[in-house]
């Protein structure tokens, strides 16, 4: 007998009763909090219950246990369903208050789930997709620490829950697609086959296979009835023990169990009253008052979860006391997400190696040779470019990431940018690895469901982005991104770096690594940059966001400002400007968050009270606040052109020439 099997013969209440007090939680929340989706959590009971109770690797009393197995709602609006589950399980966070408190501000029963592994929510889900590839991305974090760390140390499976729109949405197609190709045979998605979504039947929108697209892309692919719990966790033991991910379409009946709805489109999201309450119990026959649970069902789920999984998890911690000292120190510092400590040092020396060698060189070219260290410092780094390996320079001695060598540590993404900004979430919410990825800038867009959740989730995920403006040239405008690096800076709790030569290339990475609640964008340049600075580099000038890099000859006249590609041309405009006799500063603000969390003396100090000239080969959107009421702007105002980048700099009027030209304007004025 299996201990699952155990289980099942010791515990005297039926997994219908089990399933119910998912239901009957859920909707006692939905009730009071008029409203939520009760069709998820109630259509979803039976193999809720079979996961939590027979199958997943957890301790409640231990949420962040590195080896617990990593459970994904996508389908996050049913969020209810996985309040019960922590509930019933014991999670201490999710007390029966905080059921009541379902959608109240302040409370851990968030609309949708949101990130926070210490208590139990493993990932932000309600954009539907998102949350499979996440769990795309822990499924190769795991794969990974297997190989590093051994099966004693890491060895868990990553279950998601998809409702249909998960499975519509184009990041499904993406991450289904790789994980096949990567045989990530720990991951298995179950499938809320209600054949339902917000819109009614899914036969509106869709008439395809599910199951052979699944099956195409290499899944194993089993179907039950999503009611009953045998039958869900035979199939879960099924998924065990095929080498392929596994997809179990559960067919489900949406609102199971509340009559008025049940089977029907209002049963996705409609709300739910005292009556509806009433009619559920009488037709489960469920004679608990509101957020009440019997105790006999209580002692089940606790068997079932904690007490079942106690063994597992107390041999476990006894394997990693065991481990060497040296592998001890090397996990204890991956699951605990530091990085090692001699990184600063190295970056630091890299940073005083550029500004003592001065080259002439792309800042993408600068910052492969940063990833090129970090790739030798960090063990746990693994990174990506979508199709883009050459140009983004990110492999170099990296093997990959293959289904037969799971000690890779680069990720051969394919052309899926989407995919590899949720992966890389998924993997960093995960721990234990640092993803990084790479790609043009002008794609990022390709990732913004991703950046974005990234951002909210809190996690340290740095993408590059090479050829950030019209300097790309002649791949003309598809290419030449002019309004990203505006979009990207108005996403609350996402750094933006554009860094000028290699020395600012060098503090901009420094500065990304060293934030660790929030996501970095570093944006570089495809052409080569003269170099901008002449200190010895001993100190990280970008770490405020912003700083003079030329101070005014005489009482300042004009401030420029200036990002990337065009501090270079600031600082020539300086000349001139300081040869005809006006004192001119000229500002480099590679990170404008970072300046932004600056006291006011010293963004007045930086920005001075002279009139302010800004250029950036991009869009203004955003420049105002730097610039005050009579700022000028040389940049972009309409898309780019194929050309060669330095004809292209002279069509769009972003020369020196020009900048002197509107500082003399304004001077004037
Ligand atoms: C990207 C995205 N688009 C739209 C929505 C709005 N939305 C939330 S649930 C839902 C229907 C999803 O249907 P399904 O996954 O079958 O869930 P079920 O109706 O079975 O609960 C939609 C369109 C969303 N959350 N995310």
């Amino acid at each position: 007998m299996t201990s699952n099997q155990d289980f099942q013969a010791s515990s005297s209440v039926s997994a219908a009763k089990m399933a119910d007090a998912i239901r009957f939680l859920s909707l006692d929340a939905i009730e009071k909090a008029e409203n939520g989706h009760p069709g998820a959590p109630l259509g979803c009971a039976e193999i809720a219950t079979a996961l939590y109770t027979r199958h997943l690797k957890c301790n409640p009393a231990d949420p962040l246990w590195p080896d617990r197995d990593r459970f994904v709602m996508s389908n996050g609006h049913g969020s209810m369903l996985v309040y019960s589950l922590l509930h019933l399980s014991g999670y201490p966070a999710f007390t029966i208050d905080e059921i009541k408190r379902f959608r109240e501000l302040g409370s851990h029963t968030h609309g949708h789930p949101e990130r926070h592994a210490a208590i139990g929510i493993e990932v932000t889900t309600g954009p539907l997709g998102q949350g499979i590839a996440n769990a795309v991305g822990m499924a190769v974090a795991e794969a990974w620490l297997n190989a590093t760390f051994g099966s004693d140390i890491v060895d868990h499976r990553t279950w998601a829950l998809v409702g249909d729109g998960c499975l519509q949405e184009g990041v499904a197609h993406e991450v289904i697609s790789l994980a096949g190709h990567l045989r990530l045979g720990k991951l298995c998605f179950l499938w809320d086959d209600n054949e339902m979504t917000d819109d009614g039947h899914t036969n509106f929108s869709i008439s395809e296979d599910v199951r052979a697209r699944f099956r195409a892309a290499n899944w194993q692919v089993i179907d039950v009835d999503g009611h009953d719990t045998d039958a869900v966790s035979a199939a879960l033991d099924l998924s065990k023990r095929d080498p392929r991910p596994t997809m179990i379409a559960c067919r489900t009946t949406i609102g199971k169990g509340l009559p008025r709805l049940e089977g029907l489109r209002g049963a996705h999201g409609g709300r739910v009253f005292a009556k509806d309450l009433d009619e559920a119990r009488a037709a489960a026959g469920w004679t608990s008052g509101p957020f009440e649970i019997p105790v006999d069902v209580a002692a089940s789920w606790k068997a079932g979860v904690a007490e079942r999984n106690k063994p597992t998890y107390d041999a476990w911690r006894a394997r990693v006391a065991a481990l060497s000292n040296e592998k001890r120190a090397l996990w204890d510092r991956v699951a605990a997400g530091d990085l090692p400590q001699d990184l600063d040092k190295t970056l630091a020396a890299f940073r005083k190696q550029m500004a003592t060698d001065k080259p002439t060189r792309s800042t993408n070219a600068a910052s492969a040779d940063v990833v090129a260290l970090l790739t030798d410092a960090i063990p746990e780094l693994i990174s990506g470019a979508p199709d883009l390996e050459g140009p983004t320079s990110m492999k170099r001695t990296l093997s990959a990431f293959t289904a037969q060598d799971r000690a890779g540590r680069y990720v051969h993404y394919g052309v899926r940018e989407h995919a590899m900004g949720a992966m890389m979430n998924g993997m960093a919410a995960h721990g234990g690895v640092l993803p990084l990825g790479a790609t043009y800038l002008v794609f990022s867009d390709y990732m913004r469901p991703a950046l974005r959740m990234a951002a909210l989730m809190d996690l340290p995920v740095i993408t590059v982005y090479s050829h950030d403006s019209i300097g790309v040239g002649k791949n003309g405008p598809t290419h030449q991104p002019v309004e990203y690096l505006a979009s990207l800076r108005a996403m609350p709790n996402m750094a933006v770096f554009r860094p000028a030569d290699g020395v600012e290339t060098a503090e901009c990475w420094e500065l990304a690594l060293a934030r660790r609640n929030g996501p970095s964008t570093i944006a570089c340049s495809f052409q080569a940059l003269p170099p901008v600075r002449h200190d010895v580099g001993t100190a990280n000038l970008s770490a405020r966001g912003a700083y003079v890099l030329a101070e005014a000859e005489g009482a300042r006249k004009v401030t420029l400002l200036a990002t990337g590609s065009e501090v270079s041309v600031a600082l020539a405009a300086r000349e001139t400007l300081q040869a005809k006799g006006v004192p001119t500063a000229v500002v480099s603000m590679p990170c404008w968050e970072l300046f932004e969390d600056q006291d006011e003396a010293y963004r007045a100090s930086v920005l001075g009270s002279a009139p302010r000239v800004a250029v950036e080969a991009a869009v203004r959107l955003g420049w105002d606040r730097w610039l005050g009421e009579r700022g000028g702007f040389i940049g972009m105002s309409s898309f780019g052109a194929s050309g060669p980048a330095n004809e292209l700099y002279e069509h769009f009027g972003i020369t020196s020439e020009r900048v002197v030209e509107v500082c003399q304007q304004l001077l004037a004025a």
